[in-house]
């Protein structure tokens, strides 16, 4: 509402410093950006992991918990799990083998698998088969992408990444799971579509064990009118002011918000709202985009902190603790490894002074469309009702086609705002009662009188059904993936500097991006914003463990302490972001006194993943040096 009642094309979120490039990927392949294929771990056999740390980050774009137990199981059931990671992380350690691969570099080690796959005649379309377009194409885009060709820029050996791919076929099942490292990098899109293009290729997409859809209990575009095809997805539609880069799926680039802000013409940026968002420490050159909020017009943000990014605020709109409101989690369903739907009601009594977040954004949609802050907030919300029906109402296909709109909403009288809503989604879902016509069907009262959640069994094969895209096939594929295969060819020409250092993050257990470092019991003990740098490295460039180094990049320089360890890869040097909290005017006192260093001064906001315009955030190259003074 509030977007629209804006009518900005400058709309940017966190999407764009994480997952865009798998959803442009499987948006491309599978037609919804959200059919993201799922490593079916708690039934596989074998499961590949690149550039994802689950012991650390739980999972993520593969929802489940305790993903350490589900990958012990692997194991204890005789199964086999390898991590590819320029750093040996956690999971690698728990892991049956971990390579280290240069970091940007996926994409090759993932093409050259799938050459292998071809060269050795092992490719093999399984149950998928009769639905999926474009083998011969891939087929030729890696025929040149040899595991011989690629081995030195990934740092893996040829006959390494053969077996990868051999034992990948040869597994009763087997599922790849690529993650944040090979999404904010430079081939991003090319990754995350070779992650899904060997998912396919070795007969294990949409079966058990392989890499198989959820079928989400509410708002799942892929469960949504009639199924089998469907319109696919737009990118590209329109283009950033400054740089040009393209949009995807209504959003620009983060990478582009600081200079659409500090570019004067038409068109610039002079206000900004901000929402659970802390872009000053998350996203690529911190400090030219602060810079760039410090010169707006007008900022408003919704958030509980007076954070790096909310103390360049006019006005901070706060909102209720988590726990005094309801929580049913929409997106992370749809990712879910088995089919699941819980809804939590509040816990604590609201507050009465503070506004639901909900009521605070329709409130802000007054504002925008001149109606002013005493808009009638019910009101508004009867209307997104409505409006919310109506579309239910005529959706061909779907289970209220043709139903009488003012009788739906009837039916869902006595709640408002987002449980309306949920309830409505719940009630036109997969599973839903479409509000009468199907007995025993799911309807949000049944989730209440469920408090620990309703299981809906395992994940099922889900093709062709589950595919939206315009042929009504997979599209292994995609004509603008292909486009962009000639650029990673050109990447294997560049000379590499063997002294050449680059910088990887690592997300850390008691933390969540930026924002966890407030709570005294979550930042205690050991400084953990420090520099990971090899042995080899230390020496050569004179860091000692727990003195400072002085990194700087393209972007910027920051200084941080360093912590010599073998457990990352020899040229990469690993810092974890969301730190920084040293800002002048931010008050976050535990945080400020556990400050750390923010590795986004050093992410080069020019670099992006073409496809998706994601920012690279891993393999950026930096300069490392010791710093005057001791840690
Ligand atoms: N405890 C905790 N949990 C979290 C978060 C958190 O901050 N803390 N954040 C949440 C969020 S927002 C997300 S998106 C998820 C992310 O979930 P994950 O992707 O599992 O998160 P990371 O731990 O960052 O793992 C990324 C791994 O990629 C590696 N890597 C870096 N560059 C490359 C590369 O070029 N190639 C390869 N193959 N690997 C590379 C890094 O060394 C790291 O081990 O986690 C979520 N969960
Ligand atoms: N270098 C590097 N940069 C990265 C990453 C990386 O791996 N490396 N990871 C990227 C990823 S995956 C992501 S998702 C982004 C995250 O980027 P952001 O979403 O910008 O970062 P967070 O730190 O999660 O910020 C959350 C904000 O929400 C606020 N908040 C918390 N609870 C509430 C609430 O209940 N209501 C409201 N209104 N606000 C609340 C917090 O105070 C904080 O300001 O960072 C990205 N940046
Ligand atoms: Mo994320």
């Amino acid at each position: 509402m509030l977007l629209k009642a804006l009518g900005t094309r400058n709309v940017y979120s966190a999407s764009t410093v994480d997952q865009m490039p798998k959803q442009v990927s499987a948006g491309l392949m599978f037609g919804t950006i959200l059919s993201v294929p799922l490593a079916d771990i708690d039934r596989t056999d074998h499961l590949l992991i690149l550039g994802a740390n689950p012991l650390a980050s739980n999972g993520s774009l593969l929802t489940a918990p305790d993903m350490r137990g589900r990958l012990r199981a692997i194991r204890e059931r005789g199964g086999k799990v390898v991590v590819i990671d320029p750093r040996r992380s956690r999971t690698a350690e728990h892991a049956d083998e971990h390579h280290f691969i240069r970091p940007g570099t996926d994409a090759l080690a993932l093409a050259a698998m799938v050459h292998t796959l071809f060269d050795e005649e092992l490719a093999d379309t399984g149950a998928v088969a009769e639905w999926v377009n474009g083998e011969y194409e891939v087929r030729a885009a890696v025929a040149e992408l040899t595991p011989e060709r690629v081995a030195d820029a990934c740092g893996i050996a040829a006959p390494q990444l053969r077996r990868m791919a051999r034992e990948l076929a040869g597994a009763r099942s087997a599922a790849v799971y690529g993650r944040i490292g090979t999404c904010t990098q430079e081939f991003g899109t090319l990754a995350s579509w070779l992650v899904d293009a060997l998912n396919v290729l070795t007969a294990n997409l949409d079966r058990p064990g392989g890499a198989m859809f959820a079928r989400a209990a509410a708002g799942q575009p892929n469960t949504q009118g009639e199924g089998g095809r469907g319109r696919g997805v737009a990118l590209g539609r329109w283009h950033s002011r400054v740089r040009g880069l393209a949009e995807a799926y209504g959003e620009l680039p983060v990478a582009c918000l600081a200079e659409e802000i500090d570019t004067p013409g038409e068109g610039q940026v002079r206000a900004l709202i901000t929402i659970a968002g802390n872009p000053a420490l998350s996203t690529p050159n911190s400090d030219r985009l602060a810079r760039a909020l410090d010169s707006l017009e007008f900022m408003v943000s919704l958030d509980v902190y007076v954070n790096e990014t909310t103390r360049h605020a006019d006005v901070i709109l706060p909102g209720p603790s988590p726990l005094q409101r309801s929580h049913y989690d929409l997106a992370f369903y749809q990712l879910s490894v088995r089919n699941i739907a819980r809804y939590s009601p509040p816990v604590l009594e609201p507050d009465p002074e503070l506004p639901a977040e909900w009521e605070t954004t329709l409130r802000l949609t007054g504002v925008v469309t001149g109606q002013g802050p005493d808009v009638d907030v019910v009101a508004l919300d009867d209307f997104v009702a409505a409006e919310a029906v109506r579309r239910e109402v005529a959706r061909p296909g779907g289970p209220l086609a043709g139903r009488d709109a003012a009788q739906i909403l009837a039916a869902l009288d006595g709640r408002r705002g987002p449980e309306r809503l949920l309830d409505l989604l719940l009630r036109v879902g997969p599973y839903g009662d479409a509000f009468g016509a199907r007995e025993d069907g799911l309807t949000l009262a049944a989730l209440e009188a469920a408090p620990h959640g309703i299981d809906l069994g395992p994940l099922e094969p889900r093709v062709p059904e589950v595919l939206r895209t315009p042929s009504g096939r997979i599209e292994l594929a995609p004509e603008a993936i292909l486009a962009d295969v000639p650029r990673l060819h050109a990447s294997l020409e560049r000379v590499r500097d063997e002294r050449a250092m680059v910088l990887i993050g690592r997300r850390q257990l008691r933390s969540n991006n930026s924002w966890m470092h407030n709570v005294e019991s979550l930042v205690r003990g050991k400084e953990r914003c420090t520099a990971h740098v090899h042995p080899d490295d230390a020496e050569r460039l004179g860091l000692a463990d727990g003195e400072l180094a002085r990194v700087s990049s393209r972007a910027g320089a920051v200084q941080v302490p360093v912590e010599v360890t073998d457990a990352v890869m020899a040229g990469v040097v690993s810092i974890p972001h969301g730190w920084g909290h040293d800002a002048r005017g931010a008050r976050m006192e535990v945080a400020a006194a556990h400050a750390g260093t923010n590795s986004n001064v050093l992410a080069d906001e020019t670099l992006v993943d073409p496809l998706s315009g994601n920012a690279v955030l891993n393999g950026i190259p930096v300069e490392v040096a010791p710093a005057q003074g001791v840690a």
